[in-house]
């Protein structure tokens, strides 16, 4: 286990940029907001100060509506090294400090800030690093649940495959069809420089990407619920902003604010989730598509992760879920991203089979939330065996359990950090 760990050191250190780190060096050349907070994470068991230094590079590129944006350009590294690159964003109409993209990723920042408070909190006092980040957290927050509730009912909508986190998942398949791909001679993909195709998404999906990226860049980045033709309520989205109200509710007693608002919140949200994308016959939570007006019938892990919410009432049957034939815990590595049992499962192909490490930490989160220790352990066990066997990969074949997509990926390495040492359930939770 030492050598594991430092190995994940080694990974955290070469992905280091500065103040910030990179998801993987070649793949992903840029700050990543949802990894950065992972990253931040396991950054907390090595370095308290380096992981405050992470998520405040990130808040430092927060704009003025709230919005903290899915990628924090670094200007070291030149502008087509990613594609869509900082140019394409054209930030500086709404953002004009550093470059940025204009969507956003799912809200794990409040729970990576409380958990980077509590690795030392009296280095943290002396930094007001709490209190820097909470009127900003607040303000993201907000923005999720006023600018972003697109459908009225009090969850926040994601407008963007990119924003999901899980960019090419089956749950997209048809809310994306509705859209026209910008022709693949229109631009130039970088991804296929360093992944292979039969692993990504196809050019007619990141043509559509992108055609949903320039749309609402075009727009000046507006969330006007009318103009959209991509919007989705994703229960990974909003399980992950409950659990962020959770965790604002214990960053607001630090800071002597009211936690009671974000306990009501975080119990409104968990109260959305339920009566908005429950499938009570399946087990598992759904998508909802706000411009088709429909739940999405396909069971992905982003249905399961209300499991790491606080007091959610159908815990235990989505503890069921996973075990079914599904998902297979305790059979297969690590949790898959989507249905075994389904037609459109692939081991290898990008959010559409495999097991990415977050995700399974998220349920890993879940199952220790609502006592399911045995459970909790076994995964644990078997993430651990799983990268110590594959490497920091970016993903892996439930089933056979090969390491797919970049190598020396930084939320594996950092997650693996926090695996390592979170080794009881007593250790620091929100
Ligand atoms: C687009 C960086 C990101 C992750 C996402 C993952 C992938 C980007 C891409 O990589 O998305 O944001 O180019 O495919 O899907 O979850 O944050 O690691």
């Amino acid at each position: 286990m030492t050598d594991l760990r430092d190995a994940a050191i080694r990974v955290l250190i070469g992905n280091a940029r500065g103040l910030s780190t990179v998801p993987a060096s070649r793949l992903y050349p840029h700050q990543w907001s949802w990894d950065s907070a992972f990253i931040a994470l396991g950054l907390r068991h090595l370095s308290p100060h380096r992981a405050q230094l992470e998520l405040e590079a990130l808040l430092g590129a927060q704009w003025a509506d709230g919005r903290i944006p899915h990628i924090v350009f670094d200007p070291a590294t030149p502008a087509d090294a990613y594609f869509p690159g900082p140019d394409f964003w054209q930030p500086h109409r709404r953002h004009d400090r550093v470059a940025t993209s204009g969507i956003i990723q799912p809200p794990v920042h409040a729970l990576a800030a409380w958990e980077t408070f509590l690795a030392d909190p009296a280095h943290a006092r002396r930094r007001s690093f709490l209190d820097r980040l909470y009127p900003r957290l607040q303000a993201w927050h907000r923005y999720l649940l006023n600018d972003r509730d697109l459908g009225g009912g009090g969850l926040a909508a994601t407008v963007h495959p990119w924003e999901s986190g899980m960019d090419n998942s089956p749950a997209w398949d048809a809310p994306l069809a509705r859209i026209t791909p910008v022709p693949a001679d229109a631009y130039r993909r970088r991804d296929l420089d360093h992944a292979g195709a039969d692993q990504r998404p196809t050019d007619d999906d990141y043509g559509r990407y992108v055609r949903l990226a320039a749309d609402y860049r075009d727009r000046g980045y507006a969330d006007d619920a009318a103009a959209f033709g991509f919007a989705i309520e994703d229960p990974l989205t909003n399980a992950l902003l409950a659990v962020a109200e959770h965790a604002m509710a214990a960053i607001a007693k630090e800071v002597d604010a009211d936690p009671q608002p974000h306990l009501e919140r975080a119990a409104a949200v968990t109260d959305a989730l339920t009566t908005r994308l429950w499938d009570p016959q399946a087990g598992i939570f759904l998508a909802r598509d706000l411009v088709g007006s429909d739940t999405i019938g396909h069971h992905t892990v982003a249905g399961l992760a209300p499991l790491a919410v606080p007091g959610l009432p159908v815990a235990d049957r989505l503890v069921a879920t996973l075990r079914s034939d599904r998902f297979g815990l305790g059979r297969v590595a690590m949790v898959p991203s989507y249905d075994l049992t389904a037609a459109e499962y692939s081991g290898t192909r990008y959010w559409r089979g495999p097991s990415w490490f977050n995700t399974s930490w998220i349920i890993w989160r879940g199952l220790r939330e609502h006592s399911h220790l045995r459970d909790a352990d076994r995964l644990r066990d078997s993430m651990l065996d799983t990268v110590a066997t594959a490497g920091f990969r970016e993903y892996v074949d439930p089933l056979s359990g090969r390491g797919l997509g970049a190598d020396d990926f930084s939320w594996t390495a950092a997650l693996t950090l926090d695996l390592l040492a979170e080794q009881s359930p007593e250790g620091s939770r929100c």
